[in-house]
């Protein structure tokens, strides 16, 4: 009798062990991105990388300190490129699905159509576009399809040889490769999509990898790209760092208005953390517990339940193309084509001392006439003549434009300023 109610407990105890086994190999397969485990492989290969990330943090307090958020509510429309490297098999997506896709993009990020319909959620006032125009000023459709071997690769192994097979310059485009399959050697094949955080600007990895089965295929399998679109402009997991929640914009995923969370894999309705209210000073939003933002395009719920980021995560992600990937905005990849190319030169000294007055030219030369030549300045301010009264080195940005609305002239001059007595110390010694 003993020995049978024993041996119906050891039954239950295996079935539990085997639940939890299954539940933890369907984790594992369920696991749809790569972004931390590349970061973790990025910083094992160079501690420089985790400093560089670093630093976007600090540039990011540091931006926050001025002034609270954003410093435009502007449009930013950030120019995307895909690549798509196939093997003719189905990964050979059509040009109308990647269309789809940066459709999807754009009414994640902006909070409309499908995604709208599902709930509640910000609208970040950022776009993207297919690139009109070729690093080389050609006409494009933002798409290039590259044969390889290399639609089915391993991420933390052929990352780089991938994006060697065709890249435009990363300070310029937002680079997208698709491929058939991403494995992982520690998550396995159920990885869809990956990208680096913003650290990365302009290094030659720098963009998202995503799999042709989750571009453009429906709203709800393209949240994985938008994910990915997430994390390239500096957003972390909602889930990351757990549930601590003293500090809400330093723990976590160092958003306030996404509550902490801890869940991998979780249902719609979830609450992983009690912890919300834990912040108590006036930023953190959260006064009593509420459940998990299983809705934000940063959690793993499933798919379904995706449609949201939040005010906070727009704030971090503005900030961060405003500061981090500002060359983004520089970019003239959305824009057809220039056909009437214009030129100029700037005629200023690039050094003076502290209390000289300098003279600043500007002569543009194009096929057809200058018509809105003007000074930009780092401080908005228009002049041709002025007087250094600080150390501090200046900066000036000019653009100019003839009646090509796809033609803008843009140069830079910096003049190095020191003060008189070292320049005088320096003459001396000369
Ligand atoms: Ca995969
Ligand atoms: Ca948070
Ligand atoms: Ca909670
Ligand atoms: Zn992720």
């Amino acid at each position: 009798m003993k020995s049978k109610t024993l041996s119906i407990i050891f039954r239950y105890v295996l079935l539990i062990i085997l639940v939890g086994l299954s539940l933890l190999v369907d984790a594992q397969t369920q696991y749809p991105c790569g972004a931390v485990e590349m970061q973790k492989e990025l910083y094992l290969k160079d501690k420089k990388w985790l400093d560089m990330q670093e630093k976007t943090e600090q540039v990011l307090i540091r931006q926050k300190g001025g002034f609270v958020g954003s410093r435009s509510t502007d449009t930013y429309t950030l120019p995307v490129v895909v690549h798509v490297v196939h093997n003719n098999g189905s990964e050979n997506i059509s040009d109308d699905q990647i269309e789809q896709a940066i459709s999807n993009l754009n009414a994640a990020f902006s909070h409309t159509g499908p995604y709208q319909t599902k709930g509640e959620g910000f609208d970040t006032k950022i776009q993207f576009c297919l690139a009109n125009r070729t690093p080389d000023n050609q006409s494009t459709s933002g798409i290039n399809r590259v044969i390889s071997n290399l639609t089915n690769m391993t991420m933390e192994t052929q990352d780089e040889e991938l994006k060697n097979l065709s890249r435009w310059d990363p300070n310029q485009y937002i680079n997208i490769w698709v491929v058939n399959e991403i494995t992982s050697q520690s998550q396995g094949s159920g990885v869809a999509g990956y990208a680096y955080l913003a650290g990365m600007h302009g290094q030659p990895v720098d963009g998202m990898v995503c799999e042709a089965k989750y571009f453009g295929k429906s709203p709800s399998d393209d949240v994985v790209f938008i994910h990915e679109m997430g994390h390239y402009l500096n957003l972390l997991h909602t889930f990351d760092g757990g549930c601590t929640n003293n500090l809400c914009d330093q723990e976590g995923d160092k958003v306030c208005d996404t509550p902490p969370d801890q869940a991998l894999h979780s249902a719609c309705v979830f609450n992983s953390c009690g912890t919300d209210k834990n912040d108590t000073r006036s930023i953190n939003p959260f006064t009593t517990d509420v459940n998990d933002m299983t809705q934000n395009y940063m959690d793993y719920s499933p798919f379904e339940c995706q449609f949201a980021f939040t005010k906070g995560q727009s704030e971090r992600m503005r900030l961060t193309i405003e500061n981090i990937r500002e060359s983004l905005l520089q970019s003239e990849g959305c824009l057809s084509p220039c056909l009437s190319t214009i030129s100029g030169s700037i005629s200023a000294p690039t050094e003076a001392v502290t209390g000289e007055k300098v003279n600043l030219s500007f002569s543009g030369a194009g096929a057809t006439t200058c018509v809105d030549c003007q000074w930009h300045t780092n401080r908005d301010i228009s002049y041709t003549r002025i007087c250094i009264y600080s150390t501090r080195d200046l900066h000036h940005n000019f653009s100019s434009r003839n009646q090509d609305a796809n033609c803008i002239y843009k140069t830079k001059h910096t003049i190095t300023v020191s003060a008189i007595f070292w320049q005088i110390l320096i003459r001396s010694l000369a």
